[in-house]
């Protein structure tokens, strides 16, 4: 089966798209977003894939890609030509444009060719309007009527879209809408360029690697943490135990469970996870804080409140008490 995920950056209002096949776990990201790449990491391993590569479907001029700094994590092949499926050219945004039809042509990536009701602009990195109506038309819109296609921007939040569709209603392109007309209409958008063009495409141009480290994102250097799709970082028993000392342990469970068989983590402090908000003051903020409950769910949305309270240094204890518990970390209070 088709694993298929569709990724959404808010600030270049780009989309990724994470496919992986469910039997052998290998997948590709196609677009990935630099900012973008610790989360999508996050989703590869919850999902238990193996990045085999990511592809572009072309240099982009508004965002730089993830493509090293994933490569860097998983070794993943750089916009090697995907293992199944069809790569088509579609020049016209930019001249190297492409995109990838799957297998039974059910799905498409457009890129910046064809966008949903739009298109992507033409007016530089060698952009053509006249070949961006021939792609559109001869190799996009020639696919099977009910082949869905993903664009990789949509600014109104418009997710995806059909070759019928597009067809029928795109304004600048389905119809009958001849290539004069389009040519006509592209060549006066009069649009400013994309805010980040000077930086964007050097660095893509270089597959997404920083000139300097001091660009790439930093990791929280006060224990070695994981950070979750849902956006948390989260610590693992043995290094809360190792470090324990150093830290803040807050136990955010009923007063009736901190005293209850389960037992509690030395030193830790109970502030119950409805009075967290308001307590949150008893708290320092020079050493990091560990968010402990007896899953580990309650204690990730405290770290979320806590994060909302200013203290940036905060993990989330990975399995709560019955994890900490299970593997044999030392507990105050509870029963054998
Ligand atoms: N305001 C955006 C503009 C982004 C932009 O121009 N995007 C290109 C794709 S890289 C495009 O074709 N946009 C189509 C449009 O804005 O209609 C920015 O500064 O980044
Ligand atoms: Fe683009």
């Amino acid at each position: 089966m088709l694993i298929f995920r569709q990724l959404f950056d808010p600030q270049s209002s780009t989309y990724s798209y994470l496919l992986a096949d469910s039997r052998t776990h290998e997948a590709l990201l196609i677009d990935p977003v630099f900012e973008q790449a610790r989360r999508d990491a996050a989703l590869i391993q919850e999902l238990g894939l193996k990045l085999v590569a990511t592809l572009e479907t072309h240099i982009h001029a508004d965002h730089v890609t993830g493509g090293w700094l994933l490569k860097r994590q998983f070794g993943s092949d750089i916009a090697a030509s995907a293992a199944s499926g069809e790569v088509r050219a579609t020049p016209g945004h930019t001249h190297g444009c492409v995109t990838y039809v799957i297998d039974d042509e059910s799905m498409a990536f457009t890129g910046d060719c064809l966008l949903i009701r739009g298109s992507g602009r033409t007016d530089f990195q060698q952009g053509d309007p006249r070949a961006m109506y021939r792609s559109v038309r001869s190799h996009i819109l020639t696919l099977p009527p009910t082949c869905l296609l993903y664009p990789a921007h949509d600014y109104t939040g418009l997710t995806v879209t059909s070759v019928a569709e597009e067809r029928r209603f795109n304004p600048r392109l389905g119809g009958d809408i001849g290539e004069a007309d389009f040519v006509g209409y592209m060549n006066n958008l009069g649009l400013p360029h994309p805010k980040l063009i000077d930086i964007a495409v050097p660095a893509n141009l270089k597959c997404g690697q920083p000139e300097r480290d001091t660009a790439l994102p930093a990791d929280p250097a006060w224990a070695p943490l994981t950070f979750t799709f849902a956006g948390i970082w989260e610590i693992q028993p043995e290094a809360l135990e190792e470090r324990a000392a150093k830290l803040q342990i807050v136990d955010v469970r009923q007063p009736d469970e901190y005293i209850g068989p389960l037992g509690r983590i030395h030193g830790s402090k109970l502030i119950p996870l409805g009075e967290l908000p308001a307590r949150s003051a008893e708290l320092s903020r020079d050493r990091p804080v560990v968010a402990v409950c007896r899953s580990g769910a309650r204690s990730a949305q405290a770290s979320v409140l806590l994060r909302k309270a200013g203290f940036s240094d905060v993990a989330n204890l990975a399995g709560g008490m019955l994890r900490w518990r299970a593997e044999g970390h030392p507990v105050e209070g509870g029963r054998e």
